[in-house]
Order: C-alpha cells, then sequence, then structure tokens
C-alpha cells in the first residue's frame, strides 16, 4: 500500500458525519458554484437537476449562488429564490438529489456593488454600504462590464433586505433544500459591511467591529429563525481580496468577533476559504484561520485549492470538519469515488464554465464499471 492509500484507508474523510439533523454520507462537500445555466428570470432549468443530482454523492451539496432579490443580482442567468416560479423550478433539482441519497443547501446571495445597471431592476445603481466604485467587473447578458460607483444603501433600508434573505430561507425549505448557506465571502454585500475597507458609513452599521458585524448577524438571526439554525451555514473569505476587497484593517480582530457571535445562533458550520479564492492559500496579511475554527462551536468547512492529499492532512491533523471541493466538481460528478479509488481526475474547459447550456455542464463522464482502482 502507498502512504497515501494507508492514510486514505485510516482517513475518515469518506466515512458519514453529522450536521445538524442530518447524517452525511461522507465529508466531501461540494461548494457553491456560479456556473449561469438559470434563465434571465433566475428559474432553475431542468439541466440544473441533472447537474446536481450526478454530484449528489457528495455528503453535502451547496448549490451556486442564489439571489435573494432582484437587486443581490451581479451575474446574467444566476438563479434566485424571491418568486414563486423559482421556487417551482428549484424543486426538482432537490427531488433529484434526494433521489440519490444527496443532501442540498442553496447559498443565499446579495452582491451589493459586484453588479450593473444592467442587471438591476430599472437600470438603477446597485446598491452597497459605501459609495465606492469597486476595480472589478459583473457578468451582464452582453458579457463583462466594468462596475460602477454604487449608491450607499440607506439605514432605514437594510431591514428590508434581511427580510429578504428571510423570505429566500422559507423559499428554499419550500422548494426542499435541506437547509441554507448565507454567502459572506467574496466582496459581495455582507463582506463589503464587514470591511473597512469597503464600508465608510458612520451609521450603526460602520464604524466598530460591532457595527461591520451587524448585517451578517442579522442575516444569521433571520435566516435560522427560519431554519433552525443547525441547517444554517455561513461562508466567509477572510484573507481573500477578490472583487476588489481590499482586506480589513485587521482582520483577525473582524472575523474573529463575526464568528464568537455567529455562536449564539447554533449554526451548523462555517465555511472558510482558506487564503485567496481561487488563489494561494497563505497570503500576505493573512492570518491563522485555526482561531476561527477554536472560536466557532459548530462544524468548521474548509475550502481553497484542496486536493486527495491536503484533505487527507487537514482530518489526520484535525484542523476541518468537512472539505468543500470546487473546481474538481466541475469536471468530476463522482468525485467521490474518485477520491476515495484514488482515479483520475477529468479536466474542466474554461469557456464552458458560465453559461450555455450541457455541453461542459452535465456531459462529463463518470467513471466507467470498467475503470479499475488505481493500486
Ligand atoms: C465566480 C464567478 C461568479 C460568481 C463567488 C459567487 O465568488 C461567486 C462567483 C465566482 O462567490
Amino acid at each position: 500500500m502507498s502512504d497515501i492509500a494507508a492514510v486514505q484507508a485510516a482517513s475518515d474523510l469518506f466515512r458519514p458525519a453529522r450536521l445538524g439533523p442530518y447524517e452525511l454520507a461522507n465529508r466531501i462537500v461540494m461548494a457553491p458554484l456560479t456556473r449561469s445555466r438559470a434563465g434571465e428570470d433566475g428559474v432553475p432549468t431542468p439541466i440544473m437537476a441533472d447537474y446536481y443530482a450526478q454530484r449528489a454523492s457528495a455528503g453535502l451539496i451547496v448549490a451556486e449562488g442564489t439571489n435573494i432579490s432582484p437587486q443581490g443580482r451581479g451575474y446574467a442567468f444566476t438563479p434566485g429564490l424571491f418568486d414563486d416560479a423559482q421556487v417551482e423550478g428549484w424543486r426538482p433539482v432537490t427531488e433529484a438529489v434526494h433521489a440519490r441519497g444527496g443532501r442540498i443547501f442553496p447559498q443565499l446571495w446579495h452582491v451589493g456593488r459586484i453588479s450593473h445597471p444592467s442587471l438591476q431592476p430599472g437600470g438603477v445603481l446597485p446598491v452597497a454600504p459605501s459609495a465606492i466604485r469597486p476595480d472589478a467587473t459583473a457578468y451582464t447578458a452582453t458579457g463583462f462590464q466594468p462596475c460602477v460607483t454604487p449608491r450607499a444603501l440607506d439605514a432605514a433600508e437594510i431591514p428590508g433586505i434581511v427580510e429578504q434573505y428571510r423570505v429566500a430561507a422559507r423559499h428554499a425549505l419550500a422548494a426542499g433544500f435541506d437547509g441554507v448557506e448565507i454567502h459572506a465571502a467574496n466582496g459581495y454585500l455582507i463582506e463589503q459591511f464587514l470591511r473597512d475597507s469597503t464600508n465608510t458609513r458612520t451609521d450603526a452599521y460602520g464604524g466598530s467591529v460591532e457595527n461591520r458585524a451587524r448585517l451578517l448577524l442579522e442575516v444569521a438571526e433571520a435566516v435560522a429563525g427560519v431554519c433552525g439554525g443547525e441547517r444554517v451555514g455561513v461562508r466567509l473569505s477572510p484573507v481573500s481580496q477578490v472583487n476588489s476587497s481590499p482586506l480589513d484593517s485587521d482582520p483577525a480582530g473582524i472575523y474573529l468577533y463575526a464568528v464568537e457571535q455567529l455562536n449564539a445562533f447554533g449554526l451548523g458550520y462555517i465555511h472558510v476559504i482558506e487564503g485567496a479564492t481561487q488563489g494561494p492559500r497563505e497570503v500576505p496579511g493573512g492570518f491563522d484561520l485555526q482561531i476561527l475554527r477554536r472560536a466557532f462551536k459548530a462544524l468548521y468547512m474548509a475550502n481553497n485549492g484542496y486536493d486527495l492529499e491536503l484533505a487527507l492532512e487537514a482530518r489526520r491533523l484535525g484542523r476541518a470538519d468537512l472539505i468543500a471541493f470546487g473546481r474538481l466538481y466541475i469536471a468530476n460528478p463522482d468525485l467521490v469515488e474518485r477520491l476515495r479509488t484514488g482515479a483520475p481526475l477529468n479536466t474542466p474547459a474554461r469557456e464552458t464554465f458560465f453559461g450555455g447550456g450541457a455541453a461542459g455542464y452535465t456531459d462529463y463522464p463518470p467513471l466507467g464499471p470498467a475503470t479499475p482502482a488505481a493500486a
């Protein structure tokens, strides 16, 4: 037996794990991936049911970022959970995953300023904590366009946004989802509030650490009130700068505070993007993310650049409870089986990541019956 095979055999990566009321089949999670295969109206399409069903052997699927409101939308052809047609469109997706024994949460998403007037109802400006233009692009129906200077939200609008998260969570359960993940990462609205680099407000939602974490905590409380905390996760990217989101002046301070406060809602997990999103796991100005793991009272889901070896090591050293794989799930619907047997991985085709149909989406081949397991 090779060293890795021995570690693999001893590891519990491929054995069940408990997440709140659920026994997950294994500790492997499909990370949320924007693939832009929904309709312009945010209604999931039938190929999305095929796609997620193909990946149902993951212990948990966190489905792609899903808009909580028309205002929260920043990418063309992304799904929503703000109207009844979207709820109906998701139902075949959750049913197909459940029929294969899987579990699935949507990722509730408001992009804030990472949008474009052409994606906004009435062509209005996207909103953000502060009117600071991001050096980023938005994926519109006619391709990528530069983001604009957003409109700063009035404090009186914020309860309405929290309410949209609450309604989206209710819709998620109505559509048959097993719980929800709150997207508080990657430079979108909640992260824009968390960081002093993007939040220069002087009201109850800006300034102190307590104030900048307020929106996240209000959303978590609202969503936990709908689903029960154990069926809720929060995704964070504490040291990533993707989408023009410079590090906070004290990243450890704001994120440690936020995670400690999240404990009040009895959540199921935090999902931490370790390092730069889709980039290096170690970044200048970063901090030891294990302080968040130690501060949080439930599961720690780790993500970013994991392969089998890193995942086994994270379990062996007790550095994560669940491991989320994103990129590897694009081309490998049966990733769990491939990792378990050491089978080779398919290569993803970049040109079909966003938009289009079944090509490069549901046509990646699973392992054939004759494929031998690696010795
Ligand atoms: C890549 C392309 C589009 C959206 C994120 C939801 O960064 C995304 C996303 C990533 O979290």
